[in-house]
């Protein structure tokens, strides 16, 4: 038997705005001034209430949040090209597109006091947006999952699920991405690869040259896009589930970004990365350049971008006081939510929670 191959494979990338905003005409996507807009103004609220949030961390009006800061382009472009029937899925960096979906800033602020009520999203928003994932890459067999559940009731729906570098390495990430290749299931992968998981570079967390590579192995499409070029997110992902909903399949998209800011507000990134890579990619957050980029087809101008901060920042007000004039939940009310009822031994750990809490508060 010859030597012989079988198969190769290539890796795209895809960049439609360079770093100061120039675009790629031949790869610009069609959207209206609106839509445009639309999306800015997605980012901007995104960029607008994590700020906020990091001064009520600091002033201990909130609890731990991690920062989307300078990640805001792709789950906010992914969210516009999403339609409400599509199921977004997402890790703990996609506050823009959750902002998108509909998500009220008042239940971020719930949410990030550590209250589960904040997840008891209204109801047009909630049916097809899970709560916020913190465990590692366990999101992406539920996305799989509920992918094949679309496809197998026929609905026209897809699933666009998020995910951070780090979470490659997980057993979920390569369980849920088999499954969904095997089943052919109507979902979008986005790996935001932000560089960091916590303070372990991206290098040294995995081999694999490029995160898109890791689609090759479940024979996925799979694409490397600019995740701080709103307008590649865009096609990317609208690519993806246009390929999906004509019964295509999955796709694997690393976005490629960087964490502006702490992994979370427990974190401190001076003690492991320097200080100059920080700066580098400041000068290439999404913001901005989409901003010039508005700026060179005459949408937008310095009057308007003060009169949209200036409503962001109202628009944050009205939520800190709502969330700060909102009854605090008790403590223990998240022992009610794991099962429908009540367990026994569920029962005891409440019983031992709330004599902790008793303890610290009479300390
Ligand atoms: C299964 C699991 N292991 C460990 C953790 C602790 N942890 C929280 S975030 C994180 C790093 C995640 O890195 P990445 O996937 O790159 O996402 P990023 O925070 O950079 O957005 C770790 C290890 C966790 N939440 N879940
Ligand atoms: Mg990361």
């Amino acid at each position: 038997m010859p030597r012989q191959t079988l198969a190769e494979f290539t890796i795209e990338s895809l960049q439609v705005l360079d770093e100061d905003g120039r675009v790629d005409a031949a790869l610009e996507p069609a959207l209206e001034p609106e839509e445009l807009l639309r999306l800015y103004r997605g980012m901007s609220r995104a960029r607008e209430l994590d700020q906020r949030m990091l001064k009520l961390q600091r002033q201990g009006r909130i609890g731990t949040f991690g920062p989307c800061i300078g990640q805001e382009a792709v789950s906010t472009a992914a969210a516009l090209a999403m339609r409400p029937d599509d199921w977004f899925i997402g890790s703990f960096r996609e506050l823009g597109g959750r902002l998108m979906r509909g998500e009220p800033m008042v239940n971020t602020l719930h949410f990030h006091n550590g209250w589960e009520e904040g997840n008891v999203l209204p109801p047009e928003v909630g049916r097809r947006m899970l709560p916020l994932t913190i465990i590692v890459g366990s999101q992406v067999p539920h996305a799989a999952g509920l992918g094949y559940a679309a496809k197998h009731r026929g609905e026209d729906a897809a699933v666009v699920c998020f995910m951070g570098d780090g979470a490659t390495s997980e057993g979920d990430f390569h369980e849920g991405l088999n499954f969904a290749a095997v089943w052919q299931a109507p979902v979008v992968f986005v790996s935001q690869n932000n560089q960091w998981a916590i303070s372990v570079p991206r290098e040294k967390q995995t081999h694999s040259r490029t995160l898109a590579q890791k689609g090759i192995a479940y024979d996925m499409p799979c694409l490397q896009v600019d995740g701080n070029d709103a307008l590649a997110c865009y096609v990317a992902v609208s690519e993806a589930l246009a390929r999906a909903r004509a019964g295509g399949g999955p796709t694997f998209i690393e976005a490629v970004t960087y964490r502006l800011m702490m992994h979370t507000t427990a974190d401190d990134p001076r003690k492991y990365r320097d200080e100059t890579q920080e700066q580098e990619w400041w000068r290439k957050e999404p913001l901005l350049r989409f901003r010039q980029y508005l700026i060179g087809k005459k949408l937008w101008n310095e009057k308007q971008e003060e009169a949209l901060l200036a409503e962001l920042r109202a628009e944050v007000d009205t939520a800190v006081k709502a969330f700060e004039e909102a009854a605090a939940w008790p403590p223990d009310r998240p022992f009610e939510h794991v099962f429908a009822t009540m367990h026994p031994a569920l029962a005891q750990q409440r019983q031992e929670f709330l004599a902790h809490v008793k303890e610290e508060a009479d300390a």
